[in-house]
């Protein structure tokens, strides 16, 4: 095989851009002919953990599921991109160590509240200001930014294109054999 599994880990604000990113950044490794496979709610939550809701406990069983599949996925030599979340640095590191540290590339998708609240995509922001989700994060629910990631992304300042390529950059020394 001419990779090598690493988990690529997105974590940021709803909102912030990480499964449009993590796409992107997909997309691109498979025109390279990278075997992959990507993790977000759209597949996630709405499968193996639709029995969970975003109380912070059902969030941090949310992130370990989500971990031990995804080292189920690098034993299959996969490039895993996970989009989440992920609000809490010891979950984070829950993983990091799970998988271990050189397989972990926490990718930080930096995009400030405001932006996001200013998005609002799904409306959830709207929401959760008029008090209809309690637990929104950012709102209602913590989001802990991680302290040293492998990478951060603003995504408010930097071009879509431009940030998928500078992720593929940097982890190509990582995933090429
Ligand atoms: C945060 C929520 C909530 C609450 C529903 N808080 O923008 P989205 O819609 O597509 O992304 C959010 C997604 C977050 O799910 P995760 O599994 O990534 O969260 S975590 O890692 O914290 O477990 C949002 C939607 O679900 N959503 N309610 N209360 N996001």
């Amino acid at each position: 095989l001419g990779q090598r599994p690493r988990l690529l880990w997105f974590t940021g604000l709803s909102g912030s851009g990480k499964s449009t990113l993590a796409n992107g950044v997909e997309f691109a490794l498979h025109q390279q002919g990278f075997h992959t496979y990507l993790l977000d709610g759209d597949n996630v939550r709405t499968g193996l953990n639709k029995d969970l809701t975003f109380s912070e406990q059902d969030r941090v069983e949310n992130i370990r599921r989500i971990g031990e599949v995804s080292r189920l996925m690098l034993d299959a030599g996969l490039i895993v991109l996970s989009a989440f979340i992920s609000p809490f640095i010891s979950d984070r590191e829950i993983i990091r160590e799970l998988v271990g540290e050189e397989n972990f590339l926490e990718v930080f998708v930096d995009c400030p509240l405001e932006e996001c609240e200013r998005r609002d995509v799904k409306g959830l922001y709207q929401k959760a200001r008029m008090g209809l989700i309690k637990d929104f994060t950012g709102i209602g629910s913590p989001y802990e930014a991680p302290t040293d990631p492998f990478m951060v992304i603003k995504t408010a300042e930097v071009k879509l294109e431009h940030a998928i390529e500078s992720i593929i950059q940097a982890i190509q020394p990582k995933i090429k054999r």
